[in-house]
């Protein structure tokens, strides 16, 4: 238990209809009582109830400035809230100035500012989340599209929790045996054939793979699909990305080489997020600054999910150059398909005028996105993030050492194989937080707002 109570804003800061201060802590109770008068509310009463009151300063009742608000105080008593422990929530007027005078009452009432996270912090240390859990919070938090938020809820509930034990339930029990065996070495019948345990090995290393497969649609879900859009100057980007943005949020002219910066907009798109960036054209000729614009199209499309590759078709042998190193995949789109077509092979024909093609255009590109088991992610509620990914590639790796090691001849013994998994199994805990470092809890809440 934290021997500090901490206080925060939960809402976001700037005015609204409501604003929500949370504060959490052994002197929850003491604090509000300090800061908040009303009939049935303090120390005794009963919890999970909302009383209406005066919020006021901790100050002597007859000083000029001593109200605040009149507002809702709901209680929360530990164990029994997000945190684990008491906790006291205020619903003041969403102004900044009522909150700025609420925090501060609640500070001189002995509340100490929350940081970064610290609320989700405790709930975790009191056993409350999973420190995937945690991180699903602000997945959830951070969700702009269904899916996402879908997927970010399954994972809160425990989605990746289960995908995990079940991972390393068999491997506990080989320890154990291991374990045993390696404390009863005499005892002959107590031992675990290297043959057997290499297969429990290889069983736990291909359910790592089938998650390590849903790592993509974890980036999807979390950052959105980034679709990039490249081809030579004046072939239509601008126009196309604000066609599929709907908004005119890019500069168009006639003029080549009229986009230089990257402009990048989202879009929610069949409940996913996409991103889209227009470039500067690409070609040969041009100034410097046209140049330095075709360096950031070129970075932008080492980073792309789908680059849509431009082709005017109103005009012969339209295509130009192309960023090399692009993994993803390029769906060719036709573009001025109103201004008549040549013959160009091509995925799609758009017009930015008529709106032709638009919506084969967002077909094919929720066709390229389905391949990434988005779907299966959502239904499994695991929302991999490159903290979970780092930790299972390398468990995955350490494990095709081990069973490397079990199944050379002679087999490596039970002490070393032992050590081993047990240092493997430390590592895969450290996604659930079985087992933390303050270090690697810092790395995970400093990334919260303050207030969560
Ligand atoms: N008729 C017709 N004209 C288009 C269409 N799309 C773009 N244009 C015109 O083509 C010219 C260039 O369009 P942009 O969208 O600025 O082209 P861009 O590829 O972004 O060009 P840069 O930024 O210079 O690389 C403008 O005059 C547009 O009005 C279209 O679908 N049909
Ligand atoms: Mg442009």
């Amino acid at each position: 238990m934290h021997e500090t109570t901490i206080v925060a804003q939960a809402t976001p800061e700037g005015s609204g209809g409501l604003a929500v201060l949370r504060l959490s802590g052994p002197d929850a109770l003491a604090i509000a009582g300090r800061v908040f008068t009303a009939r049935r509310f303090g120390p005794g009463r009963p919890s999970h109830r909302a009383v209406y009151g005066i919020l006021h300063t901790p100050n002597d009742v007859t000083t000029d400035d001593y109200e605040i608000d009149r507002c809702l105080a709901l209680t929360l008593l530990g164990p029994a809230s997000y945190t684990g422990e008491d906790t006291v929530e205020f619903q003041c007027h969403g102004g900044p100035a009522v909150v700025r005078r609420a925090l501060a009452a609640c500070r001189q009432a002995g509340a100490e500012p929350a940081s970064a996270g610290d609320f989700t912090r405790r709930a975790f240390l009191n056993g409350r989340l999973t420190l995937d859990q945690a991180e699903a919070v602000a997945d959830l938090v951070g969700a702009g599209s269904d899916q996402a938020a879908r997927a970010a809820l399954r994972q809160l509930r425990g989605g990746l929790d289960d995908q995990l034990r079940q991972l390393e339930q068999p491997l506990l029990e080989l320890l154990a045996r291991l374990e045993g065996s390696f404390e009863f070495l005499d005892e002959e019948e107590v031992d675990v054939p290297s043959a057997e345990a290499a297969g429990i090995v290889r069983a736990a290393s291909a359910r790592m793979d089938e998650l390590l497969a849903m790592a993509p649609a974890g980036r999807l879900l979390r950052d959105g699909v980034q679709v990039v859009l490249v081809g030579p100057p004046n072939v239509g980007k601008s126009s196309l990305f604000n066609a599929l943005v709907g908004d005119e949020r890019a500069i168009v002219d006639e003029e080549p080489g009229t986009t230089r910066d990257v402009v990048s907009a989202r879009v929610e798109h069949d409940g996913l997020t996409y991103v889209f960036h227009d470039t500067a054209g690409l070609r040969e000729e041009g100034g410097r600054i046209e140049h330095k614009g075709m360096d950031r199209t070129r970075r932008e499309a080492a980073g792309a999910d789908v680059m849509l590759a431009l082709r005017d078709v109103s005009r012969p042998g339209s295509g130009g150059l192309l960023p090399a190193d692009v993994r993803a995949p390029v769906l060719v789109v036709g573009t001025k398909a109103d201004l008549g077509e040549t013959s160009t092979t091509v995925d799609v024909i758009t017009s930015s005028v008529d709106g032709r093609g638009l919506d084969e255009l967002w077909s094919l590109l929720t066709e390229t996105v389905r391949d990434r088991r988005v779907d299966q992610a959502v239904a499994m509620g695991v929302v991999l993030n490159e903290r979970h990914r780092g930790r299972l590639v390398q468990c995955r790796d350490d494990l095709a050492e081990l069973s490397g090691m079990l199944t050379a001849d002679p087999p490596a013994g039970t002490e070393v194989t032992g050590t081993v998994l047990a240092s493997i199994l430390g590592r895969l805990g450290e996604i659930s937080g079985r087992v933390f470092t303050e270090h690697l809890l810092e790395t995970i809440f400093n990334k919260f707002c303050i207030g969560k």
